[in-house]
């Protein structure tokens, strides 16, 4: 068990003098584990946990190659929300929201989730009929989302123009209250804690070689640290999922676009929600600390590389300070980029494989993070109960043969 972060606590701790104990602990590598995890993001970190709480399995290796939360985990723009264009996709995040909510608590952990309120905005009657369209079915699953005139918009962001002075004038939102800003961070550390406290081994810098097949069931994987056998293997990774889904022989329909973003110096605080223009293709929020984080959409190309590039900051500046004039002075601290797997339908893939005891959790595309929680918590039920659960029914990789694709492109921040 981890020592509890209480105010109690914090002063028993000051009184002591001394340091924390370790967040997680290390451990040596295991030659056998009962479920092995590839990748300590959000998702594999989530897994491991909820096996452990939900299910009471515990002998569970997270496989980290770098430090825990180094890739998209870490690299997103945190947006969490869930208004999405279909059904099931707005069902599926929707849970997570909820989880979300409560994490703090769970995880005994300041995950900083600021329920500030999502506005995607509209420039036109075309993008206004997708809003309305994304309102009716949130509001059928139980969510709040619905779309407001310019008026109330320039109430909840005062410093936007709404006249139709502008080139792309605002002529209405989707305003979806529960969305809003998180510590990723802060959620890959507490969700890392709490997994390691109920059993979990985590292995950072420990790259995965191969994984280990023999008649149609998964045996084990080669680590760079040494082979591990195990009759489970769950591939929770960004960026080379499709890298990794090969090494078990199964092919994935994924294409990997790096995803950059920006931040810009601390600012008094002026802007509350999370805005987002789909025809500008950008996004923006205000941190607790005062910068601005900008992101846009996907890089044109595939690529694995997560280095910013001058292409990305000018064109994020046309299209900002088109939204936003009064920043033009404000300086960039740093730009970098993420790895999105994008599939053909923006739906991810989730559920079990043709290689028997191999799972995937995988195509993310540009909705990753905020899915974590609720994808950890449907695949170690998945891995409990044998079976994909109600949830993530329509998400399975049998589904681009079935030709039963999701349709959630519409429902992207920004278009792709
Ligand atoms: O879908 O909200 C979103 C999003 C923001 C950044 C990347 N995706």
């Amino acid at each position: 068990m981890y020592t509890k972060y209480s105010a109690w606590n914090l002063f028993r701790q000051g009184l002591s003098r001394r340091p924390w104990p370790r967040v997680w602990e290390h451990h040596e590598l295991g030659s056998s584990y009962d479920v092995v995890i590839v990748g300590g993001g959000v998702h594999g970190l989530a897994t491991a946990y909820y096996l452990a709480r939900n299910h009471g399995i515990t002998d569970v290796a997270v496989l980290e190659k770098s430090y825990i939360g180094s890739g998209g985990s870490g690299r997103n723009t945190a947006i969490i929300r869930s208004n999405y264009l279909t059904p099931e996709g707005a069902r599926f995040y929707d849970r997570s929201v909820k989880l979300y909510e409560g994490l703090a608590e769970d995880l005994n952990f300041n995950v900083m989730f600021e329920q500030r309120g999502h506005m995607t905005l509209a420039h036109s009657d075309a993008s206004l009929r997708t809003m309305r369209w994304r309102a009716e079915v949130n509001k059928l699953e139980g969510i709040d989302s619905s779309v407001i005139s310019p008026d109330a918009i320039k109430e909840l962001a005062p410093f936007l123009d709404v006249s139709n002075h502008p080139r792309y004038p605002i002529v209405g939102a989707l305003w979806h209250p529960p969305g809003g800003i998180i510590r990723h961070d802060a959620v890959v550390w507490g969700y890392a804690r709490a997994a390691n406290a109920l059993g979990a081994h985590i292995h950072q810098d420990t790259e995965l070689v191969d994984i280990e097949v023999s008649e149609g069931r998964v045996t084990g994987v080669q680590t760079s640290r040494g082979p591990i056998s195990s009759g489970i293997v769950v591939n929770c990774t960004a960026g080379w999922a499709s890298l990794i889904s090969d090494m078990a022989g199964v092919e994935m329909p994924i294409v990997t676009r790096p995803l950059q973003a920006a931040v810009t110096e601390p600012v008094k605080q002026f802007l509350h929600p999370v805005i987002v223009s789909g025809s500008l293709h950008t996004y923006v929020s205000q941190t607790a600390r005062g910068e601005l984080v900008f992101g846009a959409s996907v890089d044109p190309f595939a690529s694995y590389s997560t280095r910013g590039s001058l292409e990305f900051t000018t064109g994020l500046a046309t299209h900002v300070l088109e939204l936003m004039p009064a920043i033009a002075n404000m300086r960039l601290l740093r730009q970098w980029a993420g790895l999105c797997d994008m599939t053909p339908d923006f739906g991810p893939i989730i559920g079990p494989t043709s290689v028997d005891g191999f799972y995937v959790d995988v195509g993310w595309g540009t909705y990753g993070f905020k899915a974590g929680p609720v994808a950890g918590e449907s695949v170690a039920d998945m891995i409990a109960n044998g079976r994909p659960g109600e949830l993530i029914s329509s998400f399975g990789l049998d589904r681009f043969e079935a030709g039963t694709l999701t349709a959630e492109k519409g429902a992207a921040a920004v278009g792709h």
